[in-house]
């Protein structure tokens, strides 16, 4: 098997008597290079930056499975590997909390405009004490809109609850009453209207791609705020850094771009906005499950058994079962 980066737990930990390459360098793999390595192995453990698809697939002869470090995979032609009989796994569940406490992060900055306020006090002197200097906004009584209620946007809603936020949700598959950590259902436009803070939780599908473009930001509320620890492409971050210019929104904090890993240069001078390079998992504890979910997803298959987390329905056998 062939692991496309080095990981926080030893492969052989988990794969005994499995022969692991792991790319020993920070970077990814080329293309070129993933491809030679996929002609020769049964399995591959892949990150989101690794693209896989039909042509790579079709280079993979022995390839049985493609465990992705990720509950993401947007990075993955599904159908591509389901024709072709190949196993595709993720890490759901190991990265809920890390996720959303970063969420936190950047809303608590970005509403207490921490760049700013940080910016002045290293300049070792600053100047004087303000009635009316970095005003922000107070999160007890504030609005949080979240889009997308599954783990992570559950796990978010629980944190605002916390600080006394009332919040509500939109969500497209019915959230059952004892599963609402408090928010109240909203449909999109609900959200956008009534929102001081918008936080995003939906994967990137067709109809999130975008979502948030010129006509949805003006329609949010003046002056509210956006958080996108997702997926980039969900955001148009040309009409958000406009958004921003002209006022209608009076911050963000993004974790995920649309471009990765490069940043709007239009965000990269504002002082309005918290980024960070897509760290949303990037704890010790959430890494280490990762790794060893991915890890065990592979040696269920390479040992001739069901893996324990398919991406539904991207392998035949797991298809037809309801
Ligand atoms: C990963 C993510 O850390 O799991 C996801 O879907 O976006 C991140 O948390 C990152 O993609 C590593 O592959």
């Amino acid at each position: 098997m062939f692991v496309t980066r080095q990981l926080p737990v030893d492969p052989a930990e988990v794969l005994e008597g499995h022969r692991v390459e792991v790319w020993p360098d920070p970077g990814p793999p080329s293309a070129a290079v993933l491809r030679e390595r996929a002609a020769e192995c049964d399995a591959l453990l892949t990150l989101l930056s690794d693209r896989v698809d039909a042509s790579l697939l079709d280079a993979a002869p022995r390839l049985q499975v493609v465990a992705n470090y990720a509950v993401g995979f947007d990075n993955i032609d599904l159908q591509a590997a389901r024709t072709r009989g190949i196993w595709v796994t993720h890490t759901p569940g190991t990265l809920t909390d890390a996720t959303a406490d970063l969420t936190f992060t950047l809303l608590l900055a970005v509403a207490r405009r921490l760049p700013e306020a940080e910016a002045d006090a290293r300049t070792g002197d600053f100047g004087h004490w303000s009635p009316t200097a970095f005003l922000g906004l107070e999160l007890a009584g504030a609005r949080l809109g979240i889009l997308g209620f599954g783990a992570i946007g559950r796990a978010v809603a629980r944190r605002a609850r916390g600080f006394g936020m009332k919040v509500r949700y939109s969500s497209r598959s019915p959230i059952p009453p004892g599963e609402r950590e408090g928010a109240e259902p909203a449909d999109f436009d609900e959200l956008l209207a009534t929102s001081d803070v918008i936080s995003i939780h939906a994967p990137l599908t067709e109809s999130t791609r975008g979502l948030f473009d010129a006509a949805a930001l003006a329609r949010m509320k003046s002056g509210a705020r956006l958080i996108n620890t997702a997926r980039g492409p969900i955001v148009d971050e040309s009409a958000l850094v406009a958004a921003l210019e002209s006022g209608q929104l009076a911050g963000a904090g993004l974790d995920v771009f649309e471009d990765e890993p490069r940043v709007h240069p239009g965000l990269v001078g504002r002082s309005d906005v918290v980024l960070t390079p897509h760290i949303g998992s990037a704890t010790t504890e959430a890494r280490r499950r990762m790794a060893r979910k991915a890890l065990r997803n592979i040696a269920a298959v390479l040992d001739g058994r069901e893996p324990p987390d398919p991406i539904p329905g991207s392998h035949p056998q797991r298809a037809t079962t309801p």
